[in-house]
């Protein structure tokens, strides 16, 4: 039984920008069983999303938005650390994944890299604000099968269609599948821009690649 009065201040303490709290009260709460994905999709993820939204209609302000955000990776990290390690047995496929270039949004790139490397993907992450010619580069060296990119602003989004161009204009569109996700990215974007797959959120993301591999 989750202690719903916990759930509730550990969302508090991200939006209050208090960090050491959060992290406790995430520690506690994995410890008394709830389910690391769980937690972030009740908890930490409403809690962000709200920063932003005040942030936003301008209610706060840059230092608060990165307060709060630092408070976010702490608890992302807290909870990455709970899920399964990568099974090299399941080994199932190889990705590599990325922030592109202009964005250093990556608190939900990194836990997308964790549950799929969780659910037993080979994962190399390649961080955030990514030129795109790196990706390219990358995939090609570590011969993966998926390049997922994450973009957070509505400026950043078209560099995943530049990633499109690029595989196209190199010839190995073919040689590689494509996901996308990140908050103002779409199903219609994905399509629009030519990718292979667009999740919504890190669980969809893992059921993609699934159906991407398999396909
Ligand atoms: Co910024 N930011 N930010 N920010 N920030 C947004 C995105 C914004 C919507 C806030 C707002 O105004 N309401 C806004 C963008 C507006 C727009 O583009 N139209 C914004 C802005 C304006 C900015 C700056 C320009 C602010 C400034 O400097 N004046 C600046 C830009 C810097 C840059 O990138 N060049 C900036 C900076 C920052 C911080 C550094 C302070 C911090 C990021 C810290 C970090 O990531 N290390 C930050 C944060 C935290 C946010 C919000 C509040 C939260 C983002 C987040 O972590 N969400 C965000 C508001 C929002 O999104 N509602 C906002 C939680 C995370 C778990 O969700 O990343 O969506 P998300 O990931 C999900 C799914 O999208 C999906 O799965 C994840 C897990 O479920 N997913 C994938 C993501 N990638 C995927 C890839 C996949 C599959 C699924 O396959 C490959």
């Amino acid at each position: 039984m989750i202690d719903e009065k916990l759930l509730k201040a550990a969302k508090q303490a991200v939006i209050e920008q208090n960090k050491e709290k959060a992290v406790e009260l995430a520690r506690q709460l994995l410890s008394e069983g709830m389910d690391g994905m769980e937690l972030m999709n009740q908890a930490f993820i409403p809690a962000i999303t709200e920063v932003g939204d005040q942030f936003g209609r301008g209610l706060l302000f840059l230092p608060e938005l990165v307060q709060s955000a630092d408070a976010m990776q702490a608890v992302t990290d807290v909870i990455n650390e709970s899920l399964p390690a990568h099974d090299a047995k399941k080994d199932t496929g190889k990705l590599v994944i990325a922030t592109v270039k202009g964005d250093v949004h990556d608190i939900g790139k990194c836990i997308v890299v964790s549950l799929m490397q969780a659910n037993g993907f080979t994962v190399y992450d390649l961080g955030r604000d990514v030129d795109t010619d790196h990706i390219v580069e990358e995939a090609v060296r570590l011969d993966v099968q998926i390049i997922g990119t994450s973009a957070l602003l509505t400026t950043t989004m078209a560099r995943q269609k530049d990633l499109e161009d690029a595989l196209k204009s190199g010839g190995i569109r073919d040689r590689f599948k494509t996901i996308v996700g990140g908050a103002p990215v779409t199903a219609r974007w994905a399509a629009k821009i030519g990718a292979d797959a667009y999740a919504e959120d890190a669980q969809e993301g893992v059921t993609k690649v699934k159906e991407l591999l398999a396909g």
